[in-house]
């Protein structure tokens, strides 16, 4: 397997996620500018619309989408509960709401186009931001409750981006909290680690 990834994006959570899961896999940085990656291949002849992460299968296919890639690593670990099951459709809502939602969330305010643009992105976001306190409202340790899934990978590579923007979250505590304990994690030290050593 191979990952495509840039430093500090989405393919930071499919990054983690193999690192979690001990699997062999190798990676090549993409330059997003460019589409080139860092051996020299074309990446829109591997993901045509050139976004990462994209991960190539050991049978020669492609897998895009930071959902989709994130089931797929994690079907049949204790990192994605088994179908079927309410936890399964909880995942499943979890994943989708960060990719259709959270995420896109972040593109006005990390590229804003205009100030007032801004300011309606920055309100937005507090309140995707306020919706995910609530989630972890409980207390609960992980999106899912006591069990770690691949969402909370997701979510932790996403919301990084508020450091970036200046986002204080020790306004949202619990997620502030969730941060910190995913950041512990081995396979998130070594995928930071791993990042900054290659570069931009
Ligand atoms: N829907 C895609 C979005 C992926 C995405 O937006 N990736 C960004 C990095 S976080 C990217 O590659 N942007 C490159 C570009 O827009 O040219 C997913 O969830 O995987």
């Amino acid at each position: 397997m191979k990952l495509y990834y840039a430093t500090g994006t989405c393919s930071l959570s499919p990054h983690i996620i193999l690192r979690e899961l001990g699997a062999k896999f190798e990676l090549e940085r993409v330059d997003l500018t460019t589409k080139q990656t860092e051996r020299g291949e074309d990446f829109l002849a591997i993901s045509p619309r050139g976004h990462v992460a994209a991960l190539s299968l050991d049978n020669g296919e492609v897998l895009t989408e930071g959902a989709a890639i994130a089931l797929h690593l994690g079907e049949g670990t204790n990192l994605v509960p088994p179908p079927r099951t309410m936890e399964r459709r909880r995942l499943h809502e979890l994943l989708i709401y960060i990719a259709a939602e959270l995420h896109p969330a972040f593109g006005p305010l990390l590229h804003p186009a205009t100030p007032d643009g801004d300011a309606k992105a920055r309100a937005k976001m507090f309140c995707h931001l306020d919706y995910v306190e609530s989630l972890l409202a409980d207390r609960r340790p992980y999106l899912l409750g006591n069990k770690l899934s691949v969402a909370d990978f997701y979510l932790f590579a996403v919301a990084r981006w508020a450091g970036r923007l200046d986002i204080d979250l020790n306004r949202w505590p619990r997620l502030m909290h969730f941060m910190l304990r995913i950041n512990e994690r081995p396979s998130v030290q070594a995928a930071l680690a791993a990042e900054m050593a290659a570069g931009m």
